[in-house]
């Protein structure tokens, strides 16, 4: 009879753990032509709950761009509104889940091996780590960076040639937005040239370098997005509402609060109930506070839009090394654009896409005074946005790690 009831309880918990469909929604790009039409919009963002309408760009100002994913029944609607409000409306998507379904065919895991022509899951990224651990211990340190609310833990590693790259080190994060999957693939893709590319250009600019690599700042939200929503943002903790989760890259303890972040715990920019409020960013900041004094550069990984951002998202204001670190920034985007030709936008968070408080990045530097800090908006401009198909994976990590060598080498030709 136990047996029976705990059968049952297991039958009742994992059909609550159903994998939300997206058949039919679609992505619209939306351009509001006046006040009035941005501040439906920006209603819209603070009423609907996000699974319903879910901005995958939100409403900032008129003329502006809006990526709004819209579920089949409320086409209508949308499309009535943009027919008399004068807005333009195009579908960027058709229908979410085929691309999805596309991301879920995953030939590389069906052969047993990681690597770059599909996305991982968690314990793939964390098996990848630990691998890399076992195969190079000489050069390769596993680390504990940080627990989430849920209790997994935040692997990464640490990648050291030489003792006398200590305090020449270099931050690379991914994944603290959950629905970001390039992000975490492009990282590992970097780190795994970093330990086993055998171009000797590219071996003198690994070797230079200590390498702290955090692929998923986010496990629970990351988790999250191959168990239940492929579309989730935010940390997993319980917050009043019924709603789940702060944007981890909101919730840091350096001008939080401070614009650009939500009070509202439904909110997809939670801010947090405090700083640090997350297990895991309170924890990732205490891991970076120990080794803070050792890093030149903090690099942070996100989608999508194509921008190279430094600090602030605070304040609009041009602090500390700004001009110094924009002008690397447009070299970066130059030589990321020589590859394939993608174009990068860059500047500064807050005039370049909108004001955001709380960001791990805007902390780092603000904190820390780390010389160089970047944000990555990845690929794509919107076309498949946070589904950015596998096969441009490859391409999205060659030409970002182009960029990053030439982030690195001019800063290092600015000292002399
Ligand atoms: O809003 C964000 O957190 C980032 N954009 S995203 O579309 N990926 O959500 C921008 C990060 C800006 N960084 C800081 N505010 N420090
Ligand atoms: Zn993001």
């Amino acid at each position: 009879m136990k047996f029976l009831f705990a059968l049952l309880a297991l039958a009742v918990s994992l059909s609550s753990a159903e994998k939300l469909r997206f058949d039919n929604f679609r992505v619209y790009r939306l351009i509001p032509k006046d006040e009035e039409t941005l501040n439906i919009l920006k209603e819209l963002e603070d009423t609907e709950e996000t699974s319903e309408y879910n901005f995958w760009s939100p409403p900032l100002k008129v003329g502006g761009e809006v990526d709004l994913m819209v579920p089949p029944y409320r086409i209508d609607e949308i499309e009535n509104m943009a027919k008399t409000r004068g807005m333009n409306a195009s579908v960027f998507i058709e229908n979410v889940q085929e691309l999805i379904d596309e991301e879920g065919l995953r030939p590389e895991s069906r052969a047993g091996s990681f690597g770059w022509t599909s996305y991982h899951t968690l314990a793939e990224y964390n098996s990848f780590l630990r691998s890399l651990a076992t195969r190079f211990p000489r050069t390769v340190t596993l680390l504990r960076g940080g627990v989430s609310h849920e209790g997994r833990e935040i692997l990464g590693v640490k990648v050291s040639f030489s003792s006398a790259n200590q305090y020449n080190a270099v931050f690379l994060e991914s994944l603290i937005h959950a629905r970001e999957w390039i992000a975490g693939a492009v990282n590992t893709y970097i780190l795994n040239e970093i330990v086993t590319s055998t171009d000797p250009a590219f071996r003198r600019f690994a070797e230079r370098y200590d390498w702290y690599v955090f692929p998923v700042f986010n496990p629970d939200g990351y988790s999250f997005t191959h168990t239940n929503n492929r579309m989730w943002r935010k940390t997993r903790v319980p917050y009043s509402g019924n709603c789940f989760g702060a944007d981890p890259n909101r919730n840091w303890g350096y001008f939080w609060n401070s614009g650009g972040a939500s009070a509202q715990p439904c909110a997809e920019t939670y801010r947090g109930p405090f700083a640090f409020s997350e297990p895991s960013t309170r924890s990732m900041s205490q891991f970076i506070a120990t080794i803070a004094d050792r890093l030149v550069a903090y690099i942070s990984f996100h989608s999508f839009s194509q921008m190279l951002l430094i600090p602030y998202g605070f304040t609009t204001a041009h602090l500390d090394n700004y001009a110094l670190t924009h002008a690397i920034g447009l070299r970066a985007a130059a030589s990321l654009a020589r590859r394939f030709g993608t174009r990068y936008v860059v500047g500064n968070v807050a005039e370049t896409i909108y004001i955001a408080s709380g960001g791990s990045m805007d902390w780092v530097k603000g904190t820390f005074g780390t010389p160089i800090a970047y944000t990555y908006e990845l690929r794509d401009r919107g076309s498949f946005g946070f589904l950015l198909p596998a096969a441009q994976i490859i391409p999205s990590a060659l030409e970002t790690l182009d960029s990053l060598v030439t982030i690195l080498d001019e800063y290092e030709r600015s000292r002399q």
